[in-house]
């Protein structure tokens, strides 16, 4: 109704005084843009408040192959699964400096209007980008940061932040995604970017802050699944000196690599991105020494992966001692001391004088499993160690910045068969879906208050009691709570065992409508949906902590870039409770949320149309569910049940004059606001209908908007055929 085809006409109508060739040129095409644009742009004014009405909304904007639609100033994405031609600079240019609705709706719109924001109010911003696995988060926060990039200013700093922020993406993909069943590029960790600007609106630095690395795919993967991707370009893009120093040949070599029957993926070429890896550390300023040091590191983890063990007496021998001495010689550690830290446990019990060590053989089971412990750990902080190195690239050592931060975090996951990780992915996630409930209904109430208008609060669902059911800690236990208590008094034991003993104690002390506990699982019904959660591997991933023989052996690498990734104290006992993991993400979840919080923040709800990667399905059921989990009618109630459209009187005036003899085409003198009063008077507009705020005009229903629109429509239809027929009586 407005916007995109609104704009066009309303420009093409100041043309109508200037020349009338013109305009018969740009009436005709108005009005095929208009016809191409099906649906609504902004939701707020669907006809039927139903889940159905804005999925078929969404279904016809698909068709044609419109992605984004807002409800209000959220921003609807749906994943198109093509290249379409919406991103270039002619684009940018296009909504450089425009208000939302002056364009059709578009992820560029909101990065203006966040960016604008940013230096013209000074106010931090942050931008939520949510949506399951595969909607388009990663690419939504890619399109915000080149935006934000090609519009800000330049000079020979700005631009190299400029490089490093743009580049630090295919660096931490490389490291950090993974084809996964949902996504060929699945992010595997949380990402806070914040981007931050000097008074003259430059970026002069940035901060990633990065969340929970799902280090468990760099020992095992899914059927159809692969490994993290630089391990894959490392084998295909390698030059030949690497591949001879460092052991490297085709990814099926290694037991990391081939226990999942994937090695490629359409549309992806792991040489050629190789190479962009390459380019992007050396943008980061991490030179070719360090280079080789990181390579180094990743071939010795996928050689690491490669030794086996065999029964041997009460204990295990290693299968074949050439890898061991390969991989020992990767990492900077002697053989002997890599074979006794993997084959041997010690375990110390008493105290003091009565203390007595034990030097505890160990099967081929538990080696391998100290095996993958170490090479989960050695790569997980790798991981850190580069996000702290593109950090450090761009610290600008400003204090006085704003920042424009933008949050891309693994979307929600429902697998076939759902570990520790899905539940602290989709636990961040119901963070998320909280702080967006919070959040816009807080940004609503505030703008009312601000501007002086009456209102009623509408109910909404909150999901606030399944976060309780994760993460609270009194005065009922949660989840998280009663894992770490089992990991307390558990260490000892198997980690099956404890994570029997977990399951048996979840099932006692959880009485919340949203658990459900079962013989060998628990379901956790989430706003996204019910998940079925195994508890295998609960405790251990929990505790997330190496043996110290293995720490020390690292320590002793005669290699400082390995020796560096442990820092640990093995001698003396801190006294502190080790931190488990999932303390670490509750605690940087909280950190999170306060730290978004204090932003103006702008939504990006991405929603995915098809489960089969394709640019024409449109799956109604699957769309229908994320209509109904996102709570989007809830959100276009929200707006709806207070005032369904503002606008700032100098808009609003502009906009409509046009309608009432009193304000158009003499301009209307006096104050704007005043001048909207007169117009809606003069249009007998219910008095029911509109409130006026300080600075704004507000509109209850979206009726009396379309009612206006239809009105304007009309007028601008009859002068635009009269124009014509005098352009033809003029011929
Ligand atoms: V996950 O939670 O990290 O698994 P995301 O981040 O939500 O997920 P991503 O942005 O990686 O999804 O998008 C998945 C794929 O969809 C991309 O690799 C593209 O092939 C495709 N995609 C997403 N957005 C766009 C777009 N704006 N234009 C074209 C797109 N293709
Ligand atoms: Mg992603």
């Amino acid at each position: 109704m407005f916007g995109f085809s609104d704009t066009h006409l309303q420009i093409n109508f100041y043309f109508l005084f200037v020349n009338h060739r013109n305009l018969v040129i740009y009436v005709t095409m108005a009005y095929s843009a208009k016809k191409k644009q099906a649906g609504v742009d902004d939701m707020v004014l669907i006809s039927k408040l139903k889940d159905e009405e804005v999925m078929e909304n969404l279904k016809k904007r698909h068709a044609t192959e419109v992605i984004y639609t807002y409800i209000s100033n959220v921003l609807i994405s749906v994943n198109p699964y093509k290249a379409l031609p919406i991103f270039g600079p002619d684009q940018v240019q296009e909504y450089r400096g425009k208000f939302r609705h002056e364009l059709p709706p578009h992820i560029y719109a909101l990065a203006e209007s966040a960016y604008k924001s940013l230096t013209s109010e000074g106010e931090n911003q942050c931008v939520i980008i949510s949506g399951e696995s595969g909607a388009g988060k990663t690419e939504a926060s890619k399109l915000i940061m080149q935006y934000v990039a090609a519009v800000s200013g330049k000079g020979e700093g700005v631009e190299r932040v400029k490089r490093i922020i743009l580049d630090s993406n295919p660096l931490l993909e490389a490291f950090g995604n993974a084809k996964t069943l949902r996504n060929n590029n699945s992010s595997r960790f949380g990402k806070y970017f914040e981007i931050q600007f000097d008074n003259k609106g430059d970026p002069v630095g940035g901060k990633i802050t990065n969340y929970l690395l799902e280090k468990s795919r760099v020992i095992m993967q899914t059927q159809g699944e692969r490994n993290f991707h630089i391990f894959y370009q490392l084998c295909a893009g390698a030059d030949q000196s690497i591949r001879d120093e460092y052991g490297i040949s085709q990814a099926s070599d290694y037991h990391y690599l081939n226990q999942s029957g994937c090695y490629t993926v359409d549309n992806i070429d792991d040489a050629s991105e190789y190479n962009d890896t390459i380019k992007a550390m050396d943008t980061i300023g991490i030179n070719a020494h360090q280079r080789k040091e990181i390579l180094k590191l990743v071939a010795g983890i996928l050689w690491l992966g490669n030794i086996s063990f065999v029964e041997s007496g009460t204990g295990s021998e290693i299968s074949d001692p050439r890898i061991l001495d390969f991989a020992s010689d990767l990492l900077g550690i002697q053989s002997q001391v890599l074979k006794d830290a993997l084959l041997f446990r010690i375990i110390t019990t008493g105290f003091g004088k009565t203390a007595e060590v034990f030097n505890v053989p160990q099967t081929p089971d538990q080696a391998t499993h100290i095996r993958d412990g170490l090479a989960k750990t050695l790569y997980d902080r790798l991981f850190t160690w580069l996000v702290g190195r593109i950090n450090d690239s761009m610290d600008s050592k400003n204090q006085d910045v704003k920042l424009l931060s933008v949050l891309d975090i693994y979307g929600f996951e429902i697998f076939d068969k759902n570990g520790f990780e899905q539940f602290c992915i989709n636990y961040v996630n119901e963070k998320l879906q909280q702080i967006f409930i919070e959040l816009t209904l807080k940004a609503e109430q505030e703008e009312y208050a601000q501007e002086g208008i009456q209102w009623e609060p509408i109910k909404y669902f909150n999901n606030q009691v399944v976060v309780d059911l994760i993460e609270s800690s009194k005065p009922k236990p949660g989840i998280f709570a009663i894992l770490d208590d089992t990991c307390a008094t558990t260490h000892a034991l198997e980690s099956n065992v404890a994570d029997n003993k977990l399951l048996t104690k979840l099932k006692e002390s959880i009485d919340n409508d949203n658990f459900v506990g079962r013989n060998d699982d628990f379901i956790v019904k989430h706003y996204a949906g019910n998940v079925t959660y195994s508890v295998d591997g609960f405790t251990d991933k929990n505790k997330d902590q190496l043996y110290n023989t293995l720490i020390e052996c690292m320590q002793s690498s005669t290699m400082p870039f390995v020796k560096q990734f442990f820092p640990e104290n093995t001698r003396e006992a801190s006294g502190k409770k080790p931190t488990t993991a999932g303390f670490k993400i509750k605690q940087s979840s909280l950190e999170l949320i306060a730290a978004l919080k204090k932003c103006q923040p702008h939504y990006i709800r991405c929603m995915k149309p098809n489960e089969s990667k394709s640019s024409k399905e449109f799956d109604v059921k699957r769309m229908l569910h994320q209509v109904k989990y996102l709570g989007l009618l809830e959100n276009i109630r929200v707006r709806r049940a207070g005032y369904a459209y503002r606008q700032i009187y100098d808009k609003f005036l502009e906009r409509f004059a046009i309608l009432s003899r009193k304000t158009w085409p003499s301009p209307f003198v006096g104050e704007s606001k005043q001048g909207c009063s007169v117009l809606l008077k003069d249009l007998n507009i219910d008095e029911k209908e509109w409130q006026m705020g300080k600075t704004k005009m507000f509109l209850r229903s979206p009726e009396t908007l379309f009612d206006l629109e239809e009105r304007k429509e009309k007028k601008f239809y009859n002068s635009a055929a009269l124009v014509q027929r005098s352009f033809r009586n003029f011929k």
